[in-house]
């Protein structure tokens, strides 16, 4: 999975994106550990070689501002082509310091908004235009692309995201080689100071709130600076400052997981001496789908899954409990995995 940080100058992309990929990251693309507490316990528990968590991958873009000029922009927004999702940092910390773009964050959200629908807009007039003045016969997939296309460019001039346009599955499929931006998952991260952390009141955050409800996109609150900060702390002095903040995760903890639940993600483990280790899927992946991901010939040989929830193995402590009460069920190759199995494949291949 590849998320794309995007923003104006100085809202805090980089911040974001050294904390999610850590911080001696200088690159524009990093790897992004997923924090999962339910891997720290099976570690703890398994005492395993080796623990692996979930990752994604993450791409730091520059900033996009209104003085720009359209080659700029686009050069800056090709950078998100092939993501799989677009995480916003919208700039609402007071810091006289740090050069300011937006006087309102509500603002700056609506102008992140606006270059999103208009590079779509041109995509779809230009392919529009391409696909009418081609002189030949259309094919019947390009037909059905161009009134695709026509759709999408409708409700995009009415300022309307294409996710949230009335197409079909099938629709949406021709449309994937266009690369529209509102298509993909968004979810907004406003970058507050302290003071405003603490009060979860900042200028524009009302009109920010809207612009998420009415384009579907998903939206939390981060202080930047205070998550560097919390960095420098040990885990004890950590869960202090995060209780005091009247939280229980960090900032980037809470982040992975908004990500994981608007782009349909789920977690299964798989746990033993060698390794505990975490595997993304998609919510409705079969365990003969989840056997796939881990290996092809467990894939192919799939007899069956071993199949414990991790809450209980939390609560009852061991396997060997878990065995004594019961609660290790075997699946068959076409149920659906829940967040946060522990599966064990039996395979012959
Ligand atoms: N006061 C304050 N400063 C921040 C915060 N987040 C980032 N900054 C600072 O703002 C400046 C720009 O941040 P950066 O992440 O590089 O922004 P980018 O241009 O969006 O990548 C840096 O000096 C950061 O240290 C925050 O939450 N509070
Ligand atoms: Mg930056």
């Amino acid at each position: 999975m590849r998320i794309g940080i995007y923003g104006a100058p100085f809202s805090g992309k980089t911040t974001v994106f050294k904390l999610l990929v850590g911080n001696d990251a200088n690159e524009e693309m990093g790897i992004a550990k997923i924090r999962d507490e339910r891997i720290d316990f099976l570690s703890k528990l398994f005492n395993p070689k080796k623990t692996t968590y979930a990752t994604i991958e993450l791409v730091d873009l520059p900033g996009l501002s209104p003085e720009l000029s359209r080659k700029d922009k686009n050069q800056i927004l090709m950078k998100i082509q092939n993501v799989d999702a677009i995480l916003w940092v919208i700039r609402a910390f007071d810091d006289e310091s740090v050069a300011r773009y937006f006087d309102d964050p509500g603002k700056e959200a609506g102008y992140l908004r606006d270059e999103l629908l208009v590079r779509d807009l041109e995509i779809a007039e230009s392919n529009i235009e391409k696909l009418k003045n081609a002189k030949r016969k259309l094919s019947q997939i390009e037909e059905m692309q161009l009134k695709a296309l026509e759709k999408c460019e409708l409700a995009l001039n009415e300022g309307k995201f294409v996710k949230l346009t009335d197409l079909s599955a099938e629709e949406k499929n021709l449309l994937n080689s266009f690369d529209f931006f509102t298509l993909l998952e968004s979810v907004i991260v406003v970058n507050l100071d302290e003071k405003s952390f603490r009060a979860h009141d900042y200028k524009g955050k009302a009109s920010i709130e809207k612009l998420a409800r009415e384009n579907s996109l998903s939206m939390m609150e981060v202080c930047g600076k205070l998550e560097m900060e919390m960095n420098e702390l040990d885990e004890e002095e950590k869960l202090e400052f995060l209780k005091d903040l009247g939280l229980s995760e960090s900032g980037i903890q809470r982040l992975s997981k908004v990500l994981y639940s608007s782009l349909g993600l789920i977690s299964f483990f798989t746990s033993g001496e060698d390794e505990v280790r975490a595997w993304t899927i998609k919510k409705g992946t079969t365990f003969k789908g989840a056997a796939g991901k881990i290996h092809t010939d467990l894939e192919r040989g799939f007899i069956r899954a071993e199949v414990v929830k991790f809450d209980d193995l939390k609560k009852l402590g061991s396997m060997k409990e878990i065995k004594a009460n019961g609660l290790m069920r075997l699946e068959g190759k076409d149920s659906i995995v829940e967040d946060g199995e522990i599966i064990n494949v039996r395979f012959s291949v």
